[in-house]
C-alpha cells in the first residue's frame, strides 16, 4: 500500500524570515488576497463597527497587524473600543506591531499573546463586546475537521453579544489561484522553502534547502491549493531532536500547506452547523473574497 505524503503543520513558516517573506507575498501583483480584502474593509469597517460596538477586538493570526489599522482606526472613531487583544504564532511579528500600534494608538490598550492554533481556546475578557477576527483566509490552512473543530471551539467560548470576522478567499478560476501562489518572482518558492530551514534550526535536521523545489497546485477535487516541496534526488534527512531519520526518493514530494477556497452556501452551513448565525456576507468588486459577520 502506498504511504500517504509527508505533511508539515502552518506554524513552521512564520518564523521571523517567514513572517517578513510572507508579507512580500502580500505585496505581490499575483496574490491579490490582501488586497481584495483590503477593499472589503476599508468599505465596511465603519459600518462593522456599528453593528459590534466593540470594546475589545481579538485577533487570530494577526500577524504584522497591517489590515487591521482599517478596523482599528473604525472602532475607535467610533469611541466603544479600549483593548486591542492580537494572537500569533510569530513572536517576532506581534512584537513589531505591538510597538507600532502602542504609538499610533496611545490610548489603546494592546495585549499580544504568542500561540499556535493546536492548544486550547481561550478568549481574552475586556470591556463591552468581543469582536473576534480571523481575517486574510488563514482558515483556510485547516482541514475541514480541524475546521470544524475550531468553529465549535469558538462558538463555545463566545458570548451573546460577541461577534466574528472571518476572511475567506472564494473559489475561482484555477489559472488565477495557481499564479497567486506561483508567482513570478519567487518570492512564494522562498517562504515555502524557508520551512526547511525553519526545521533545521527548530529540530536539528539536516535539510538541504536547495535539494528541493517549490510547486503549487490546484487540487480541484478538495477545493484547495496545495504547497509541496519536491526533493530533487534521492536523500536522508536527519531530524535530530526527533531522533528521525527521513528517506527522500528522487522526485518524493511532501505537503507543506493547504489554502482552502470557500464557497458561500457550504461556508455559511459550516458556521450554522457550528452555531453562528451569518448576519453579513460581503465579497469585493471583483467577487474573489468574502468578509463575513456572524454572531452566536
Ligand atoms: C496566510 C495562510 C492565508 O494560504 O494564502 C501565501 C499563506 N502561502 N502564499 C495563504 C500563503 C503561500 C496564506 N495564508
Amino acid at each position: 500500500m502506498a504511504e500517504p505524503p509527508r505533511s508539515l503543520p502552518p506554524k513552521w513558516f512564520y518564523d521571523a524570515r517567514g513572517s517578513e517573506l510572507f508579507e512580500e507575498i502580500t505585496r505581490l501583483p499575483e496574490y491579490y488576497l490582501t488586497r481584495a480584502e483590503h477593499e472589503i474593509l476599508d468599505r465596511r469597517a465603519t459600518r462593522i463597527a456599528q453593528n459590534t460596538a466593540a470594546g475589545t477586538l481579538v485577533e487570530f493570526g494577526a500577524g504584522s497587524s497591517r489590515k487591521t489599522r482599517t478596523l482599528l482606526d473604525a472602532l475607535t472613531e467610533a469611541g466603544t473600543l479600549e483593548l486591542y487583544a492580537p494572537l500569533d504564532v510569530s513572536r517576532s511579528a506581534l512584537e513589531e506591531a505591538g510597538q507600532a500600534l502602542c504609538r499610533d494608538y496611545p490610548a489603546l490598550h494592546v495585549a499580544a499573546t504568542v500561540t499556535d492554533f493546536e492548544s486550547e481556546l481561550v478568549l481574552p475578557h475586556g470591556e463591552g463586546p468581543r469582536l473576534v477576527a480571523f481575517l486574510g483566509s488563514t482558515i483556510g490552512n485547516f482541514t475541514p475537521a480541524r475546521r470544524r473543530d475550531f468553529f465549535a471551539a469558538l462558538r463555545a467560548v463566545m458570548a451573546e453579544k460577541d461577534t466574528f470576522l472571518l476572511g475567506a478567499d472564494l473559489v475561482k478560476d484555477p489559472d488565477v489561484l495557481r499564479r497567486a501562489y506561483n508567482d513570478g518572482r519567487g518570492v512564494t518558492a522562498a517562504f515555502n522553502k524557508n520551512v526547511l530551514h525553519v526545521l533545521n534550526r527548530e529540530l536539528d535536521a539536516d535539510f538541504d534547502v536547495d535539494a528541493f523545489e517549490h510547486d503549487a497546485v490546484w487540487n480541484a477535487q478538495q477545493e484547495r491549493i496545495e504547497m509541496w516541496l519536491r526533493s530533487r534526488r534521492a536523500q536522508t534527512v536527519r531530524l535530530q531532536s526527533l531522533d528521525l531519520t527521513l528517506e527522500f526518493g528522487d522526485g518524493e514530494e511532501m505537503l507543506t500547506e493547504i489554502s482552502t477556497k470557500f464557497r458561500r452556501e457550504s461556508l455559511i452551513a459550516e458556521l450554522n452547523l457550528a452555531g453562528f448565525e451569518v448576519r453579513e456576507w460581503w465579497t469585493d468588486s471583483a467577487r474573489r473574497f468574502a468578509l463575513l459577520l456572524a454572531a452566536p
